[in-house]
């Protein structure tokens, strides 16, 4: 028996500084932030070489987040965050055959995730024998056949757990999906079950379609925008010249979240320096600071006024939707003290909302991970919707839902087949395309895939990008679940986590990056990808690959193909050309006709969305729905905390690019919580106390412990700590009703200090 291990994070060795708070966001720092990243890990020359490409036409797409390009792009279309994540991805090669001789798998568990991601790209395959302590080398031709051999001898296709995260192109999550349903399953989860699962579920239920209905150019016409859980500063930085610039033309901004995220308070364009322009913009025009999980009961504030006092759009309620009668009489239910109490927010604060709503001809409401990871996520955003729909402002020029996604191709996997869930219509399609019959049962998401593990029932795990076990809930019950796994496969680019806890045989196959070129028997590829308003465009590299040995993803999944199912697919062809591959998606995809002719074009096409082009909704009824949902129950008990899991600054996801939450003001250490001064003092706790959190959950409880206090702006009685550190208190039952992703934004914690006894009100 393999030793195991608990999978948590080792904390960073370095001290904590605290500084102030920003208020202005971007600006000369993030351009020198962006620089320092670059020029320490590629050098200057690379540095501005691969700057100068990011989202440009024949360039590639950033690979930092999906907020989609302008038309008019300046040679400026690039961000800190996206700086960031190329410059992490243009690193040298380093860790090989010798860094996995210096470092056992043991010496690995005991460094940062910071340090594992600044050791450099991946440059060979490797492998990890059955009980070895170390990583070796195996030719890339041993790897395909030894991972054949394992799907070829499970005694059943759904022993067969297939992930990706979200920066595959569409080429290769065409082909992989193709793939792992040519081996008669659906198992494949992926990051968007623990991402925008809920916004997906809960926009096909009342406007036909799981995606956001409106174009970077609807910013320029909206009166209002909403944004709801968001933190673009940190996470959409490029959102906020949408943002500036839909303000200059007179739109009003509201910011609903708990914490007064900088990017949201003042904006400078780097750029503008440029041309002389030494003023930042204040973005939001209210700064709603809602309590953790009130968000509905704030919803159906507003709500209520607007149907007292407001003028509604009655004839599209009329024309173009369903339930409004009984969603009204819904809204009686409830009452003021309710709705104050539950949402954190004045009833004064409530009617200003509600006042700049009625007063707005066109609504944008864009939201993320604030919403959709709690329990009543679906329901939540469909609160969302109803607020959108008393208006007329879904399928109206300057208004809509923008659900702004993460990854920068999580919305084009979905979109071409990585979908645990298919639908009948997608897979009728596809079988039309690929011309094989393909299983029908619906396969795990990314929860049901940890439970199968857990139960023994998993004999092969392959992970398409992503950091399975460090962003997955749950932490210890994740790695215990991965252990019993017989092989793991790792497809990644840099060194992670889940490269440490695995199955009993491990692979690391390391892929070229987007930065990178793509030589293929017929020349140089490009491949496609999808951004947040579903616009489809190419992204082809130009660095030099960061070692000879790197195999592109596409091609990594024909070799599969090739060793697992020869006659289903040409998978030789799909390797010399990608276009081959693009010409199988036009026929087994819709939407995508005349594919390889209409992404050539210069800004690429946009997929059809019934709502934004033509305000028709393909719902059951042929309308938009108006739901009603209860209040959730956001009481806990006395003397516990709601905590929230968020990102800093300097991280991408599980990739930590470095210590400095500089918006936050923290530095040099992520073993944080922040807390509300307030109840800091009641409970006799200075800043830089170590505490130790308890969740609770149905009965059971999980710990974790040195967490240093902050004081921070934060509502009463809520805290926040980092992703994915706090990973370990998320329970994997704690999950969304419907969309089942795990509620990252709600777990209900105690706390104690060093002494073990239970901090307690005073
Ligand atoms: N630099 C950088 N960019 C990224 C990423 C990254 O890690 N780093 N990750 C990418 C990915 S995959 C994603 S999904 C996105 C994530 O982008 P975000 O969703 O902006 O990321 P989070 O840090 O999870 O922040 C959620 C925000 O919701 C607020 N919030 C939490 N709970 C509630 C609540 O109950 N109600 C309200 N109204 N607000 C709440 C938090 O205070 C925080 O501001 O960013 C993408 N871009
Ligand atoms: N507690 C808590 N948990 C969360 C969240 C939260 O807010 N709180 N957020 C959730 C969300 S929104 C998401 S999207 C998930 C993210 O979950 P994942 O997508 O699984 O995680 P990442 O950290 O983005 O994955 C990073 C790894 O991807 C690999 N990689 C990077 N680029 C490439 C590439 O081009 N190709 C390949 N093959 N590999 C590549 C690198 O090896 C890197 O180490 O985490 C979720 N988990
Ligand atoms: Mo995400």
């Amino acid at each position: 028996m393999k030793e195991t291990h608990d999978g948590t994070t080792p904390p960073d060795t370095a001290g904590l500084r605290l500084s102030k708070i920003k208020t202005t966001a971007a600006g000369i720092p993030a351009a020198v932030s962006s620089l320092n990243h670059g020029i320490r890990k590629m050098g200057l020359t690379k540095t501005v070489r691969t700057l100068l490409m990011v989202n440009q036409k024949d360039g590639f797409d950033c690979p930092g987040c999906a907020w989609p390009d302008p038309e008019h792009r300046t040679s400026f279309e690039f961000c800190e965050n996206g700086a960031k994540a190329v410059a992490d991805e243009a690193m040298k090669a380093k860790v090989d055959a010798t860094f996995f001789q210096k470092y056992s798998i043991s010496d690995l568990l005991e460094k940062s995730d910071f340090w594992l991601n600044s050791q450099g790209r991946i440059a060979q395959p490797m492998i990890r024998a059955q009980g070895s302590t170390h990583y070796q080398p195996i030719d890339w031709d041993d790897a395909f056949d030894l991972i054949s051999e394992e799907i070829q001898s499970m005694s059943h296709p759904e022993r067969g757990v297939y992930y990706t995260s979200g920066r595959t192109s569409n080429e290769a999550a065409f082909l992989y999906q193709a793939l792992v349903r040519a081996l008669g399953s659906n198992n494949m989860p992926d990051c968007s079950n623990m991402c925008h699962e809920s916004s997906g579920k809960a926009l096909t239920e009342t406007i036909g379609i799981g995606k956001g209905t409106v174009h970077l150019e609807d910013f320029n016409h909206a009166d209002l925008i909403l944004v709801i859980g968001q933190n673009p500063g940190t996470n959409h930085p490029r959102m906020l010249t949408a943002l500036r610039d839909a303000k200059k033309r007179g739109a009003k901004i509201i910011s609903i979240n708990p914490l007064p995220e900088t990017g949201l308070q003042r904006f400078k364009h780097p750029q503008d320096y440029m041309n002389g322009d030494f003023r930042s913009t204040q973005l939001a025009d209210l700064f709603v600071p809602v309590r953790i999980g009130g968000d509905a009961a704030l919803l159906k504030g507003i709500m209520k006024v607007l149907l007292d006092t407001g003028a509604l759009d009655t004839s599209f309620i009329e024309n173009k939707t369903i339930g409004f009668d009984q969603f009204r009489a819904s809204l009686d239910k409830y009452s003021w003290d309710e709705i104050v109490h539950d949402s954190g927010i004045e009833r004064t604060l409530i009617e200003e909302i509600a006042s700049l709503c009625d007063e707005s001809n066109a609504t944008i409401a864009c939201w993320a991970m604030g919403l959709t990871q709690h329990r009543n996520g679906v329901a939540v955003i469909q609160e969302v919707v109803n607020l959108l729909l008393l208006g007329g402002h879904i399928g109206r020029k300057g208004a809509g839902v923008c659900p702004v996604r993460g990854h920068s191709n999580v919305q084009g996997d979905r979109t071409v087949g990585i979908w645990e869930a298919p639908s009948e219509s997608f897979l009728q399609k596809l079988e039309e395309g690929l011309n094989f019959s393909i299983p029908r049962k619906h396969g795990y998401d990314v929860v049901h895939a940890i439970h199968a593990m857990e139960q023994g029932n998993v004999d092969v795990f392959i992970s398409m990008g992503g950091n399975f076990l460090s962003a997955t809930p749950d932490t210890k019950r994740t790695a215990i679940g991965l252990q019993k796994v017989g092989l793991t496969v790792q497809i990644s680019t840099k060194l992670n986590r889940s490269h440490l806890i695995t199955g009993e045989t491990a692979l690391i196959l390391p892929v070229l990056g987007r930065t990178e070129i793509d030589l293929q028997e017929s020349g140089e590829q490009f491949v496609t990808v999808e951004n947040s308003m579903g616009v489809v465009h190419r992204s082809k590299g130009n660095m030099k690959p960061a070692s000879t040995s790197l195999i592109s993803e596409p091609t990594l999944v024909a070799q599969l193909g090739v060793r697992l199912c020869p006659d289903m697919l040409p998978w030789r062809e799909f390797m010399k050309n990608y276009d081959n591959i693009r010409d199988l998606m036009e026929r087994s995809l819709n939407g995508f006709n005349d594919y390889n002719h209409r992404v050539r074009e210069t800004n690429g096409f946009l997929l059809p969305n019934p709502p934004r082009d033509s305000c028709e909704f393909k719902t059951e009824s042929g309308k938009a729905s108006f739901s009603v949902h209860p209040l959730p129950d956001v009481n806990i008990t006395d003397g516990h905390f709601v905590l929230m899991t968020i990102r800093s600054h300097d991280q991408y996801n599980t990739t930590i690019y470095g210590l400095h939450d500089r918006y936050r003001g923290v530095h040099g250490n992520r073993r944080i919580v922040f807390m509300n001064a307030l109840d800091m003092s009641e409970r006799s706790l200075k800043t830089r106390d170590i505490v130790h959190m308890k969740s609770h959950f149905n009965g059971t409880v999980r710990e974790s412990q040195n967490w240093i206090v902050v004081p921070y702006e934060i509502p009463r009685g809520n805290l926040a700590a980092y992703f994915p550190e706090a990973n370990e208190l998320v329970p994997l039952d704690s999950t969304a009703h419907i969309s089942n992703t795990p509620t990252s934004k709600w777990i209900e914690v105690s706390l104690s200090t060093s002494d073990a006894s239970i901090i307690e009100e005073e």
